[in-house]
């Protein structure tokens, strides 16, 4: 008869403990749907038309970044662009932006076989080319990411059609999780060229340069038609 007020305690003990242990989940799944929630609200100031196209929204990419998505820190950051060049170049995120902004509707084709539409904003390598005097040997431009990944083109692709690093998409700033501060708007290729944070741009002679996935079996040529 005694020992009942002890059970009853012990049961006590126990709720209690499963209540905080349940409350920690809660505050988890909290500071998930916060998350959520940031680029939810993002999405509400997209446009979802352009020139009579329609447009997917920063929604309808599925992130599988090797590295999850990266929080670049504005203050610190820095683009360079090296490598074969006469005057290497280290922009801030400002002297970046003070280039000429273009806008284009490109579709990105990931090979997951999910695709996505949308206006971007950005300044053309072209542009940036033209302060650093790339060398005669230089014929492949190469990618370098915050999270370590790479990726590149050849550089007479970029030249012909105009390709540029974007800070925006469907006018909104990217979002972290699409690649704030710049992401290549790599047209015509397959997801894995479009690189995210890029912090530095090298100028190569390295044609048969293989990048993070190209390394581990995709095709560097990576043409949409390929998929
Ligand atoms: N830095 C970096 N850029 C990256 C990747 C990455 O893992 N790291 N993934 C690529 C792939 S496979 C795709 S499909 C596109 C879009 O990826 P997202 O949907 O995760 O934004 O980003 C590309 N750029
Ligand atoms: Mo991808």
């Amino acid at each position: 008869m005694r020992r009942k007020p002890k059970i009853l305690s012990f049961v006590f003990l126990m709720l209690l403990i499963l209540s905080l242990l349940s409350g920690c989940g809660a505050v988890r799944t909290v500071s998930n749907s916060d998350d959520e929630n940031s680029l939810q609200e993002l999405a509400a100031s997209e446009i979802t038309e352009y020139e009579g196209k329609d447009l997917s929204s920063i929604l309808d990419f599925r992130e599988n970044s090797i590295e999850g998505p990266q929080e670049v820190a504005i203050d610190e950051y820095t683009l360079t662009i090296d490598g074969l060049v006469d005057d290497p170049m280290i922009y801030s995120y400002d002297e970046v932006l003070d280039k000429t902004h273009y806008e284009k509707v490109v579709t990105l084709y990931c090979v997951e076989g999910w695709s996505a539409t949308i206006l971007w904003e950005g300044i053309r390598l072209s542009d940036l080319f033209e302060d650093v005097n790339v060398q005669d040997t230089a014929n492949t431009v190469i990618f370098h990411c915050y999270d370590g990944y790479t990726t590149s083109l050849p550089l007479q692709d970029i030249l012909d059609k105009d390709i540029m690093i974007a800070y925006k998409m469907n006018d909104v700033v990217l979002p972290a999780e699409r690649g704030y501060p710049f992401q290549l708007v790599a047209e015509d290729k397959l997801g894995y060229k479009w690189a995210k944070w890029i912090v530095r741009i090298e100028l190569s002679d390295d044609s048969e340069y293989e990048g993070f996935w190209e390394q581990r079996g995709y095709s560097n040529e990576a043409d949409v038609t390929d998929r």
